[in-house]
């Protein structure tokens, strides 16, 4: 007989990486949960901005019930212009060790779920202090892998993906890595005129393109997961989205490399209002460290989430990648599907059924 050995024991791949996934990554779940249920409520009502807001506020609320000294690093906004889960706003009880940095999207794709189309989720991302990128909210342009690219890299040190090389070269590179061909390969990209120049490129090369009106966080993770049908996400989306992907992606082995970018300058707008957008908004970025010098420098994984010990969480609203919509039931009950994630390597799929009044509605599956 052949024994193989495991670099793990079975209890030490179960076990959790360190205190943020022991103690809050089962809250964690119930964060996102509440998030979830409290936008569904709000689904293809045709406003955007409530959905949002309750989903906020609902948030909030549950992470202030958590034993911990929170910081929003990714959160809603600055101070000013965000009431609730602005970027410095301090969250939990205040109780307990645990010192973490949060990041926040408590309803990615707010207009997908104000029209009921599919794809928006309730997410977050914790670790511990200093371990989420402290960033502006401006957008991050991108490209997203899986593990497999990650693996094939360290094989072939020379071919890397290059967020400056043409797409062609880093679509070959996942190709070989996923050992197919181009042609067979799912390039996903928020359909936006800045993209178009890069998505004839993707054509070009020969693979298929995924265009989403919004929401390209969750696909983004989707490329570390085998069987979701998409290998790359590319393009310039939201600064915290793309930090939201890179914890999760972090977790998963892929990997992600993005560069800051001003939105007037993504979406070619003229000199004049570049201008604006670059006084309005230095000032407030070289507090962070951002100057114009470095705003270009690339970001990898590591760099947007330099954390050992993270979690992650997202709760669909509308269906998804891999996850199934809140149902709500009669007397408002909910049943929700999350996907979960710690640093161990613990990936959680779970459908939870929240009953409000046992009398009233049984529990049915
Ligand atoms: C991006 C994308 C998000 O909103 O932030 C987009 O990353 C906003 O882009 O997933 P525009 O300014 O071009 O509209 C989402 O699609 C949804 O939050």
């Amino acid at each position: 007989m052949i024994i193989i050995p495991h670099p793990k024991t079975v209890e030490e791949m179960i076990d959790c990486a360190g205190p943020i996934e022991c103690e809050l990554l089962p809250r964690l779940i119930q964060v996102t949960e509440a998030a979830a249920i409290a936008a569904a409520h709000q689904m293809g009502r045709g406003n955007k901005s409530f959905a949002d807001q309750v989903a906020v506020a609902s948030m909030r609320r549950m992470l202030n019930k958590l034993d911990m000294k929170g910081i929003i690093k990714i959160g809603e906004g600055e101070r000013d212009e965000a009431p609730m889960l602005y970027i410095g706003e301090q969250v939990g009880t205040g109780k307990g060790n645990l010192e973490v940095d949060i990041a926040v999207d408590p309803l990615e794709g707010t207009n997908l779920a104000a029209d009921g189309g599919p794809g928006s989720v309730a997410v977050m991302a914790m670790a511990e202090r200093d371990g989420i990128f402290h960033g502006p909210d401006i957008y991050m342009d991108k490209i997203v892998v899986g593990p497999d690219v990650v693996r094939y890299e360290m094989d072939h040190p020379d071919e890397r993906i290059d967020l400056d090389a043409p797409v062609k070269h880093n679509l070959e590179i996942v190709a070989k890595a996923l050992g197919r061909d181009i042609d067979e390969l799912v390039v996903v990209i928020l359909d936006r005129p800045r993209h178009a120049q890069k998505i004839t490129e993707i054509r070009e090369a020969g693979a298929r393109v995924r265009l989403v009106t919004d929401g390209d966080l969750m696909p983004g993770v989707a490329t570390a997961v085998r069987g979701s049908g998409i290998h790359v996400v590319m393009g310039a989306g939201g600064s915290g989205e793309a930090v939201l992907t890179a914890a999760a992606i972090k977790i998963l082995g892929g990997k992600i490399l993005a560069r800051l970018v001003l939105p007037t300058v993504a979406n070619g707008k003229t000199k004049d209002k570049i201008n604006e957008e670059i006084e309005e908004k230095m000032p407030r970025l070289e507090k962070m460290g951002i100057t114009l010098k470095n705003l270009n420098d690339v970001l990898d994984t590591d760099k947007l989430v330099p954390g050992k010990d993270v979690i992650f969480s997202a709760t669909a609203v509308t269906p998804g990648h891999f996850l199934r919509e809140v149902h709500l039931f009669g007397g408002g009950d909910a049943r929700v599907h999350t996907v979960s994630m710690g640093a161990s390597g613990a990936v959680r799929f779970t459908d939870s059924i929240y009953i409000k009044d046992k009398h009233e509605t049984p529990l049915y599956l």
